[in-house]
């Protein structure tokens, strides 16, 4: 047994689960065990109700749940006496039934857009992982409301096809026992074209072999993990094989694979990231993100009722800042979930602070939750001893569970809490951290990206500025900057795209003047001398924000030197925050000369601008 404390916001734990806590209720009676000794403070009762499922209620003493909600219960109590306030009173029950996290890790141990390390739980072409972390991982999923994990990348690239196979299924069954005891239930990736490596000439789904073959598959699959959530599928996008191949439509692949899972209860997630990745940027008729909206919308109503239709937050690929997707609002008749992205491809890849739980409160409400039936988060985690590389990016995956939890959740309330329960600091001091945190997004911001301009980070490796890195390239990520003008205007007057939008939406994008400012040139093209609403001119708004990002992110640094965070995430972090101002310093000088050498206006204020 490891005794070896782990750095996670789960304060009252450091021993390893025993195995004999295989389900999540015999978990529950351990940690509950455990964390009141460790708290000094006395354990209520726990009382399994098989039918309550995922809810619980904490009253008179007892905590009352389902053979997992018992266990959620457990957690959300000593978390609450961890931190000094309530328990939740009432009934409590997920909003969502499906709270994924997508990993994008490959069967070698990389991680695709992974900035915490190798993989948790690959190595060499199979599944290897130590033990208490795996545990302690559970842990922490099942203590923010993760209910569901996909193991490997949407990209299946070689040996992560075999997980599914007679081969890689009983470590695959192995895992699944693992996070099984804290109600995490399995999901993977898989590849569309399989068939065609089992000697089958084709993936055509409506051909009788390969529907057969599938349903073999998922029979194999679910004999081996009863509980099995289901596949994830990445097709047609990127180079991945799927449908369009065979002349089907996404609807007949996807119900294809659902029928085949459907006996044993999986569900089967397709996610809506298909676009033009070869475009020519010199075709103005193509306009990236109205791809999802143009492939998908006509196929409302035509997908199984166990598809579920996964789409980007934003019409574009995680983005600093989208408007919310307009194929949310285009399929009532299909089950959809919302896909964000943990790992910070183009926020700053978990060197530079970005917490996420603001962006929650503004998806909950431009999104109606009710809107999409299940949420996903491409992973943030990595092998890394404190899980997700900045040691203050755990905000981000404990915040997208509560928001999975809890649509309505108050961001500041969920970043106090994690920071609470991570740190305990005193109260001047924890203020000053959840300040830092709840404003680290818009620093980032405007120091990288403002006004709604997208793409203009350094190509492949997406971190730091490089503004004409994505201008002539194949991927429709073009933000157009002239001499005298810069954005792209997608009303019905430019590409239309602002047209996919239900009307009400429309009107809030659909002039410069009603569009938000943090929105303008992704809908708008303007030129430079456009005043904006508050009398400056776009240009000199592009300066001061990129000046103004960067002394926010430079006062950040000086703020987070003055918290006596514990070690060793003190020195983590501040030798972090010191790269994030080099970034943020780059950024500054080469968007703001970028600009001055197309304009050549010069800054109101005269400050250093390089010719
Ligand atoms: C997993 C972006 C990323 C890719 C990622 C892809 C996706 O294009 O850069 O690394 O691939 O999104 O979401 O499928």
């Amino acid at each position: 047994m490891s005794t070896q404390p782990r750095r996670t916001w789960l304060p009252f734990l450091n021993a390893d689960i025993p195995a004999a806590c295989d389900t999540p209720a015999k978990t529950a009676a351990f940690e509950l065990e455990l964390g009141c000794k460790t708290l000094g403070i006395e354990a209520p009762a726990l009382q399994v109700m098989p039918d309550m499922g995922e809810s619980y209620e904490i009253k008179d003493g007892v905590i009352t749940g389902g053979e997992r909600g018992v266990l959620y219960g457990v957690y959300a109590w000593l978390c609450a006496k961890a931190a000094g306030e309530e328990p939740p009173a009432g009934p409590q029950k997920p909003f969502y039934a499906l709270r994924m996290l997508n990993c994008w890790d490959n069967a070698d141990g990389t991680v695709e857009r992974g900035y915490a390390g190798r993989s948790l739980w690959f190595e060499d072409g199979r599944l290897d992982w130590d033990g208490p972390r795996i545990r302690q991982l559970g842990r922490m999923l099942s203590s923010a409301g993760v209910n569901v994990l996909c193991v490997n990348n949407v990209n299946v690239r070689a040996d992560a096809a075999l997980l599914i196979e007679d081969e890689g299924l009983p470590e695959l069954a192995r895992l699944a026992a693992e996070f099984r005891r804290f109600g995490v239930r399995l999901m993977t990736s898989i590849e569309f074209s399989r068939p065609l490596a089992h000697g089958i000439s084709t993936a055509d789904p409506l051909d009788g072999e390969v529907q057969r073959f599938w349903r073999e598959r998922a029979d194999a699959v679910w004999a081996a993990i009863p509980d099995f959530a289901g596949f994830l599928v990445k097709a047609d996008s990127e180079h991945r094989p799927g449908p369009f191949t065979y002349g089907r439509t996404h609807a007949e692949g996807a119900n294809m694979l659902a029928r085949a899972i459907k006996p044993h209860g999986g569900v089967l997630v397709w996610r809506a990231f298909v676009y033009n990745c070869m475009q020519d940027w010199r075709d103005t008729s193509t306009d990236r993100p109205k791809a999802a909206y143009e492939t998908y919308a006509q196929l409302d109503g035509q997908f199984d009722d166990n598809v579920i239709l996964q789409v980007k937050n934003g019409p574009f690929d995680f983005q600093v800042r989208e408007p919310v997707s307009p194929t949310f609002y285009a399929m009532p008749n299909t089950r959809l979930a919302l896909e964000v992205q943990l790992a910070q491809e183009y926020t700053g890849q978990q060197i530079d602070l970005y917490a996420m739980p603001p962006m929650w409160k503004e998806l909950a409400q431009a999104l109606p939750p009710e809107t999409v039936s299940a949420v996903a988060a491409v992973s943030n985690l990595g092998r890394d001893d404190n899980y997700t590389g900045h040691p203050f990016a755990a905000v981000n995956l404990y915040g997208f569970g509560r928001f999975a939890w809890d649509p309505q959740s108050d961001p500041e309330a969920v970043t106090r809490r994690w920071a609470r329960l991570s740190y305990r600091l005193p109260a001047a001091q924890e203020d000053a951290l959840v300040d830092l945190l709840m404003h680290s997004r818009e620093v980032y911001e405007k120091y990288t990206a403002p006004l709604g301009l997208c793409w203009m980070v350094n190509p492949h490796n997406h971190y730091g500025p490089n503004p004409s890195g994505y201008e002539y390239d194949l991927w429709g990520t073009y933000h157009k900057a002239s001499r005298d003008a810069v954005g792209i205007d997608r009303t019905a007057s430019g590409t239309g795209y602002l047209e996919q939008y239900p009307e009400a939406l429309r009107a809030q994008y659909a002039t410069p003047e009603a569009c938000p400012d943090n929105l303008k040139l992704f809908f708008h093209r303007l030129r430079y001398d456009y005043r904006m609403a508050d009398g400056r001119t776009l240009i000199q708004r592009i300066y001061d924000d990129h000046f103004e990002g960067c002394a926010a992110a430079e006062a950040m640094g000086e703020a987070l030197k003055s918290l006596e965070i514990p070690e060793p995430d003190r020195a983590e972090a501040l030798e972090r925050m010191e790269k994030q101002i080099k970034n943020a310093r780059e950024w500054r000088d080469v968007v703001n000369t970028f600009f001055h050498r197309l304009s050549g206006a010069e800054d109101e204020k005269g400050r250093k601008i390089y010719d």
